[in-house]
C-alpha cells in the first residue's frame, strides 16, 4: 500500500505523477497526424542564438507557440472531455503558474494530508498538476482522460485557443498574470538556465525586443491577458482573474477568495486554528526553494518532451518589479506604454 490508496478513490486530487506511474500500460505514441499542417505554418523569425529550449516557434490562429503545443492543441480538441469538475490553471509562462500549481494544489487537499506530510513536500508542484496540452502531445491522452476526479490541469493557451470541450464547459479556470516586465526578466533567466548559460541564448536586448513585438512563446503577452479578462468579467463566478503582485502583497486574502472559487471555502475553525497561513506557508517560494525534492538539480521533469527541466529551474526570486534591475527606464517606458494602449478601455491596468 502506498500512502496514496487511501485518496485514490476519495474526491481529492492526488499528484499527477502517481497517476502517470499507476498508468504507464495507457501510454501511446505521440500522435504525428498533425504534422504536416503544423510545418506548413510561418515560423518565428531567427537570430543567432535561441529565445526558448523548445524548438521551433510557429504561429498558430495569432499566437506563437512551439510546435509540440500546437501537435497538443490539435489532438486536446480531438480527445478531450472536460468534466464539470475539472479545474483549470491557465497563465502566460513565467507569471505564477508554479505558485498557482501549489496553492490549488494544496487548498484541495488540505484535510486530506497532514500539511506537515503533504505531497508538495516530496513533489514538485508540476508533478502534482501537469501541463494538459503538452501531456496530450506526448501520448498521455489516455492517462490523463483516467485521471479521477476533481481533476487539475494546467494550460499557457491563451483563451481563444481552449479546446470547446472547456469553454463549453461549466469548469473552473483560475488565471494569474503578472507585469509582463517581470514575465520577461524572469523567461529570460529560466532559458539561460535551461540552455547551460547567458551565453548560449540570445542576450537580453533581443529578448525585450522579441517580447515586445510579441513573438514570445504563448504571445504577444497583452492579448493573452485581455483574453481571459474579457472572459472573466462575462463569467467571474467560473474564471477567477489573479495578478502576481496581489498575492505577493495580500496571500492570505488570495489564498481566501482561491478556496472560495474553488468550493471549498475556509470554515471558521480552520481560520481560527491558522490553517490558511499555513497553507500560504506551505506554498511560499521559501519553503519550496529549499525542499530536497525542489534544490536538487538532477530531478527532472518527465512529462517535459525531449527537455530536461531541473525543479530547482522553477524558483528563481519570486519578487515584483526585478525588472528594474534588468531594463533601463526608457525600455520600461516604452513597454508600458505599448501595453497601455493595448488594455485600453479595457478596465485592465498593469
Ligand atoms: P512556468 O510558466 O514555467 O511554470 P512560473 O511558475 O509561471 O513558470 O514562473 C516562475 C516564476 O515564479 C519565477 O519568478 P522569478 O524568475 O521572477 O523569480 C519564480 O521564482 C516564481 N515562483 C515560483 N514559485 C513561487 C512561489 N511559490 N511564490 C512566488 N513566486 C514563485
Amino acid at each position: 500500500m502506498t500512502s496514496y490508496d487511501s485518496v485514490l478513490h476519495a474526491d481529492v486530487p492526488i499528484p499527477y505523477k502517481i497517476i502517470e506511474e499507476t498508468n504507464s500500460h495507457l501510454l501511446e505514441e505521440p500522435s504525428k497526424e498533425h504534422d504536416t499542417l503544423i510545418a506548413s505554418l510561418p515560423l518565428q523569425p531567427s537570430i543567432e542564438r535561441p529565445f526558448t529550449f523548445q524548438g521551433n516557434i510557429r504561429l498558430y490562429k495569432d499566437v506563437w507557440m512551439s510546435e509540440v503545443i500546437i501537435r497538443g492543441i490539435l489532438v486536446m480538441q480531438q480527445r478531450l472531455k472536460t468534466r464539470p469538475t475539472d479545474i483549470f490553471l491557465s497563465s502566460s509562462p513565467k507569471s505564477g503558474t508554479t505558485w498557482l500549481k501549489a496553492m490549488i494544489f494544496a487548498t484541495l487537499t488540505r484535510t486530506n494530508y497532514l500539511l506537515d506530510q503533504h505531497p508538495l513536500h516530496t513533489h514538485n508542484p508540476h508533478q502534482c498538476v501537469t501541463y494538459m496540452d503538452l501531456g496530450f502531445a506526448i501520448g498521455r491522452s489516455q492517462i490523463i482522460e483516467n485521471v479521477p476526479s476533481p481533476r487539475v490541469m494546467s494550460t499557457h493557451l491563451p483563451y481563444s485557443l481552449l479546446p470547446y470541450s472547456i469553454t463549453e464547459s461549466n469548469c473552473r479556470i483560475v488565471y494569474v498574470w503578472r507585469d509582463p516586465k517581470d514575465v520577461l526578466v524572469s523567461m529570460w533567466y529560466f532559458v539561460q538556465k535551461i540552455m547551460g548559460g547567458a551565453d548560449k541564448i540570445a542576450t537580453f536586448d533581443q529578448f525585450y525586443e522579441m517580447f515586445y513585438q510579441g513573438l514570445n512563446n504563448f504571445g504577444p503577452i497583452w492579448n493573452h491577458v485581455l483574453g481571459y479578462w474579457e472572459e472573466s468579467k462575462r463569467r467571474p463566478e467560473k474564471i477567477l482573474f489573479l495578478k502576481y503582485e496581489h498575492i505577493l502583497q495580500e496571500p492570505v486574502k488570495c489564498a481566501k477568495q482561491l478556496a472560495h472559487f474553488l468550493g471549498c471555502p475556509y470554515s471558521e475553525a480552520e481560520e481560527n486554528q491558522g490553517v490558511v497561513d499555513q497553507i500560504v506557508e506551505l506554498c511560499s517560494i521559501k519553503t519550496l526553494k529549499n525542499l530536497d525534492v525542489n534544490k536538487d538539480s538532477n530531478r527532472a521533469m518527465s512529462t517535459t518532451a525531449n527537455v530536461h527541466i531541473s525543479h530547482a529551474c522553477y524558483f528563481r526570486k519570486g519578487e515584483a518589479e526585478d525588472w528594474k534591475c534588468h531594463m533601463t527606464k526608457e525600455m520600461a517606458k516604452r513597454l508600458d506604454t505599448m501595453i497601455k494602449e493595448k488594455f485600453k478601455g479595457s478596465g485592465l491596468h498593469i
